[in-house]
């Protein structure tokens, strides 16, 4: 059998932080588990030393589903649902916070163990990866009469050293690209793995819906629908000049090269992040006026906090934006791009102090966010300018409504 000019593994976690919850109780494996909750949620040890956990039911609040186990998904249960309503489906599914910093570690771990095997890493994410196989050694070599066995032992090797690292499964998808391993790692969930050459396009990815293919969003999936084009084998089967004439030349081409399972993109090892941000939304919907005082605070903290992330990754930013989301959904963004890069808790609640004039609070808040973009190494701030001079009034001052 001809083998393909590369091989690359998207490999994605199980599951992923409801399972890192589960080495920390591990006697829950098997149960409905929903990760979502606030802090007041998380488990309590009793003195006979057996659990009491939160359960779906007794939460009230707007808070969402981050991800479930696979047992909570055959009630219904996905991410991204509202716990409320995920509650209506299952009612006695375990509650439980979540905890960002474990998912950070565990993330580190089960990617240090994949390049210990293959180094060819693109980091895509907190639970998934893309991998260059084409180097590695033996992978092309066939075993027994299975010319893809050598393929499969390293995605074999890659999972059992994943394994080790952290006690977590994933599942794996090998094939010649990107495009279609993106794919492949969802088609045999969870723990699996596939591999898939060029010639298993018509009966595994053609029969597939349009969504399954990364690029096509809801808006693009809801045309191809109406168009009458349903399964990926449908996009193939249209003619790209027609193709073309309803998406734009450029979208309509890739729509076209994408049904046929054609991508060039290159593993990309390295890459600098565009932006840093920092969100929240609260509990209740929160007002401009009344609620001043509280929103000062919570800006206060949220510039606090990425500041500190840009420490922690040594990175700086000329622009400054803030993100609302009023009631009814309605999202406002405003930016502002300064002089010189800024890092600092204080400069950065400054610059969104402008951006907050610019706005109009005629509704109530349920989420404010900050973005420090155009990032630089902050070695190159301090070797391109002295650092601003300390200004002696407090930052708070002069800033319009909080
Ligand atoms: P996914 O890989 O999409 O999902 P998963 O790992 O939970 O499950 P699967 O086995 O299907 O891969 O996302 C990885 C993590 O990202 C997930 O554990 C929680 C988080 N996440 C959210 O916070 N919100 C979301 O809407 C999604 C989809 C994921
Ligand atoms: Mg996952
Ligand atoms: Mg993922």
């Amino acid at each position: 059998m001809l083998q393909p000019p590369r091989w690359i593994a998207h490999l994605d976690m199980d599951a992923f932080y409801a399972s890192v919850e589960l080495l920390r109780y591990p006697q829950l494996k098997g149960e409905a588990v929903v990760i979502g909750g606030r802090r007041a949620d998380a488990p309590q040890q009793l003195e006979d030393g057996s659990w009491r956990y939160a359960r779906l039911r007794q939460y009230t609040g707007r808070g969402v589903v981050t991800t479930s186990t696979y047992a909570a998904r055959d009630l219904g249960v996905f991410s991204a649902m509202g716990l409320m309503k995920a509650a209506l489906r299952a009612p006695d599914a375990i509650l439980l916070p979540a905890d960002f910093d474990s998912y950070r570690h565990y993330s580190r771990l089960f990617k240090a163990a994949v390049a210990e095997v293959a180094p060819v890493i693109e980091d895509r994410g907190i639970d998934e990866i893309y991998i260059d196989l084409t180097d590695v050694p033996g992978v092309r070599d066939a075993v027994g009469h299975d010319p893809l066995g050598g393929v499969k032992a390293v995605a074999r090797e890659i999972k059992n050293s994943v394994w080790r690292a952290t006690g977590l499964t994933c599942s794996i998808g090998i094939t010649p690209n990107k495009l279609l391993s993106k794919i492949a790692s969802e088609l045999d969930k969870p723990d699996g793995i596939t591999v898939l050459t060029m010639d298993d396009l018509p009966t595994r990815i053609w029969p597939l819906a349009v969504r399954k293919v990364n690029g096509i969003g809801p808006k693009a999936g809801d045309k191809l629908v109406k168009l009458g084009l349903h399964t990926v084998g449908d996009v193939a089967a249209a003619d790209p000049a027609w193709l073309i004439e309803q998406f734009g030349q450029s979208y309509g081409h890739w729509l076209h090269q994408a049904s046929h399972g054609l991508d060039t993109r290159p593993v990309v090892t390295h890459s600098e992040p565009v932006s840093v941000s920092r969100e929240t939304t609260f509990e209740r919907d929160l007002h401009a006026v009344h609620d001043r005082a509280l929103l000062g605070q919570i800006m206060d903290d949220l510039c606090e906090r990425l500041s500190h992330d840009l420490a922690r990754k040594r990175y700086a930013g000329k622009t400054v934006g803030i993100k609302l989301r009023f009631e009814g959904f309605i999202t406002v963004t405003r930016d502002q791009t300064l002089k010189t890069p800024v890092s600092s808790a204080a400069d950065i609640r400054r610059a969104v102090g402008q951006c907050l004039k610019r706005v109009k609070f005629d509704k109530r808040l349920r989420l404010m966010g900050v973005r420090v973009g155009n990032l630089v190494h902050a070695s190159d701030v301090a070797a391109a300018a002295p650092p601003a001079p300390r200004r002696e009034e407090p930052a708070r001052e002069n800033l319009p409504l909080f």
